[in-house]
């Protein structure tokens, strides 16, 4: 899978409300000079997704931001660009798949479907009934496997819902146990996070991707709140037993080496909370190792500039 450029999608919202909480995530990443850092790897693009305001409600937003990154991803993908998504909110990823699914079935040559490695705290496969806190994103996981917001999400072009054991998680931590049950139910593999003993989250997502040769392409849902409360609040649900930074960097150093990346989200960061630029900080880090590592893949001959 070759990429001649990244194309950077910009869509700094919480349920269309822009710059608000986890809206203002994707607008502190480019503070921190994200796009200047990966402009010494390959070419960089943006596309940002324009104000939502004259939708009705967050519900009427969210679903009209969900369509407009599912079109920008699709044109990302047919111009054979990495669609690089930093979005306020975890649904990104529902668009994103939404989109590569449009691109690929006009594909002529057969591209596997990808799989999701969804790196978060949360499951996200709430639905309307079961959810409890009216926190949208708690819903992602759903709207992407369809089992949640049917009539809305087939308005999402290209939207064919996800086979939830394509699904694999990674720092899985913070779920009740109506949420614990839905995910052992679902039969999913999941690493998860324990507050009381040290996981090794890069040696044991190598193992099942290791072990998963269905899961060839995938796309990577990067929720920040995946990393360890004690690096900072990275939104309104911090928890313990999550990523150290060591953990950040191994995780998106090895995926590149084990899978093709299809895309890349990274949401649900609230910056104006304690720590913000230490998590900022970390994120750009993460996201530049894991592009370097597709790069370096598709182009052996720039391992050798590598420490
Ligand atoms: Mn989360």
């Amino acid at each position: 899978m070759a990429f001649n450029s990244i194309t950077i999608i910009v869509a700094p919202y919480h349920v269309g409300v822009y710059d608000y909480r986890v809206g203002g995530g994707p607008l502190r990443l480019l503070s921190h000079g994200i796009d200047r850092d990966l402009e010494k790897l390959a070419p960089i693009s943006f596309i940002n997704i324009g104000p939502v305001d004259e939708f009705e409600g967050e519900i009427g937003r969210t679903f009209e931001i969900i369509r407009r990154i599912s079109d920008a991803v699709y044109k990302v993908v047919k111009n054979n660009s990495f669609p690089l998504v930093l979005s306020g909110n975890c649904y990104a990823s529902a668009a994103t798949m939404a989109g590569l699914n449009k691109a690929r079935l006009e594909q002529t040559a057969s591209t596997p479907k990808p799989g999701v490695l969804w790196l978060d705290a949360h499951d996200d496969l709430d639905t309307p009934s079961t959810h409890e806190n009216g926190y949208l994103d708690a819903m992602a996981a759903s709207m992407m496997t369809g089992t949640s917001w049917h009539t809305l999400m087939k308005t999402v072009p290209g939207h064919k819902p996800v086979e939830i054991k394509q699904v694999i998680y990674c720092g899985l931590r913070d779920v009740s146990e109506t949420q614990a049950k839905a995910v052992k139910d679902a039969g999913v593999d999941v690493v998860w996070g324990k507050a009381d003993t040290k996981v090794d989250f890069t040696a044991s997502l190598a193992q099942i991707l290791d072990r998963r040769s269905d899961v060839t392409h995938a796309h990577i849902h990067l929720d920040l709140d995946v990393l360890d409360e004690s690096l900072g609040r990275v939104n309104e649900f911090p928890s313990p037993g999550g990523y150290l930074p060591e953990d950040l960097m191994g995780v998106m150093q090895m995926i590149p080496l084990k899978v093709n990346p299809t895309s890349l989200v990274v949401c649900s960061f609230n910056p104006r909370l304690e720590g913000g630029d230490t998590v900022a900080r970390l994120a750009c880090q993460a996201i530049y190792r894991f592009i370097e590592g597709i790069i370096a893949k598709d182009a052996p001959i720039q391992t050798s500039h590598q420490s």
